[in-house]
């Protein structure tokens, strides 16, 4: 099914109509405006943002969609499609973080980052509607975070270029939220262009859009949400960052973005723990395999890219152990069902696959997970063909 169809599946209706809708009856007046923001799959780099290295993700055409409008004082009131009861909160809450917790703290935390930045945010009333599915590993915080931000900057006309939005996301995330993630998942939903994958080099936040053409490679990216339970994820990804910089410090780098493949083994030598060597030779193969990825996308051959991909997965569940049996499973269904290559996406212990499929045989791949996992015992995997999308944009 197409991406479309999978929102559909989701929750009935069009997103924007519902925050819209949402937004008349909880409020009883029209918004001032809509934005949105969408979900993100990362077709490679894992692990590698926080390490200062290159990701390459791509928006997805699955999106989370604000309604807003100001409100007066320094006072904001959010609603969700999937909460009972509005959180209002006020300058006092967004003082500090902590004062708003569960999903409203990301909403707080854009405006406590705005203002921590300087900006006059206006108070306002949100509702917010989305088709990007929760705990899959597709980035709707981020998503979130992107609309919300997108929403205040222009109702307050906020001095805020793009390029400097998805560090102040982040750091609502980071600050407030108390998630240690990258810049990866906040730049993807903000700067990702259509028909594009996003180039980005996270120490120096530059970025170049590289074509990715799949139809007219006649291929297509297989999504395929593995519905693993996200075990220990939040621990294990705070464990996997300490190792890391762990690393970077023995090393006497201020990043394992330093170590080059050349650098690699004497740079292995030079740690005593297995568990760092492991680690190190995870974040230093991938930052090369995403180099090397972009270079083929840049000359046109699409359809090599398929062994990275699935060097990616081997190094993620045997150097970064972060892979879980659901997602082997699916990553091995999937290339033996002649998928081009496959990778599990995201932070890890569960989430989603990407499989690179001619786009004719996407169905039998899907297939072919599902019988797999039926073989397991594992619950019914769900998928979809994704396209590169937008990254946030207001709506007419
Ligand atoms: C999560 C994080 F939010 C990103 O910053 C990134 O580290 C990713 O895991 C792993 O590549 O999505």
């Amino acid at each position: 099914q197409t991406a479309a169809e999978f929102a559909g599946q989701l929750s009935a209706g069009d997103v924007a109509e519902r925050a819209e809708a949402a937004f008349r009856s909880g409020y009883g007046e029209p918004p001032a405006g809509r934005w949105a923001a969408p979900g993100r799959v990362n077709l490679i780099g894992e692990h590698t943002d926080y390490n200062d290295g290159y990701v390459l993700p791509f928006a997805l055409p699955l999106r989370t969609v604000v309604a807003a409008a100001p409100q007066e004082g320094q006072r904001w009131t959010v609603r969700s499609e999937l909460a009972d009861e509005p959180v209002t909160f006020t300058a006092d809450d967004v003082a500090g973080p902590g004062r708003v917790t569960g999903w409203a703290a990301y909403v707080a935390g854009v405006v406590w980052a705005l203002r921590e930045a300087g900006h006059a945010v206006p108070g306002a009333r949100l509702t917010i509607a989305s088709e990007v599915p929760l705990g899959a590993g597709l980035s709707s915080s981020a998503a979130l975070e992107a609309a919300v931000l997108a929403a205040l900057v222009d109702l307050g006309g906020l001095d805020l270029p793009v390029q400097e939005q998805p560090r102040l996301a982040q750091r609502a995330e980071n600050a407030y939220v108390g998630a240690p993630t990258g810049i990866m998942d906040q730049s993807a939903v903000l700067r990702c262009r259509a028909g594009h994958a996003l180039f980005l080099d996270c120490r120096t936040e530059q970025v170049e859009q590289i074509p990715f053409d799949l139809a007219a490679a006649g291929l297509a990216l297989l999504v395929v949400d593995s519905r693993a339970p996200h075990r220990h994820a939040d621990g294990e990804y705070a464990a996997r960052r300490a190792s890391c910089e762990r690393a970077a410090g023995l090393l006497g780098v201020p990043a394992l973005r330093e170590v080059g493949v050349a650098d690699l083994p004497g740079a292995l030598d030079r740690l005593p723990d297995p568990r760092d060597r492991r680690r190190l030779r995870h974040v230093v193969t991938e930052n090369q395999r995403v180099l090397d990825t972009v270079a083929l996308l840049r000359a046109g051959r699409i359809r090599e890219i398929g062994p990275l991909l699935t060097a990616s997965h081997h190094s993620m569940r045997d150097d970064f152990e972060i892979t879980v049996p659901e997602v082997d499973t699916a990553v091995e269904a999937a290339l033996a069902a002649g998928a081009l290559g496959a990778r599990m996406t995201g932070g890890g212990f569960g989430g989603c696959v990407l499989a690179l499929v001619e786009s004719d045989s996407a169905g039998a791949v899907a297939e072919a997970v599902r019988a797999a996992y039926a073989r397991r015992g594992f619950p019914a995997p769900t998928w979809f063909t994704a396209l590169p999308a937008a990254g946030a944009t207001p709506l007419l």
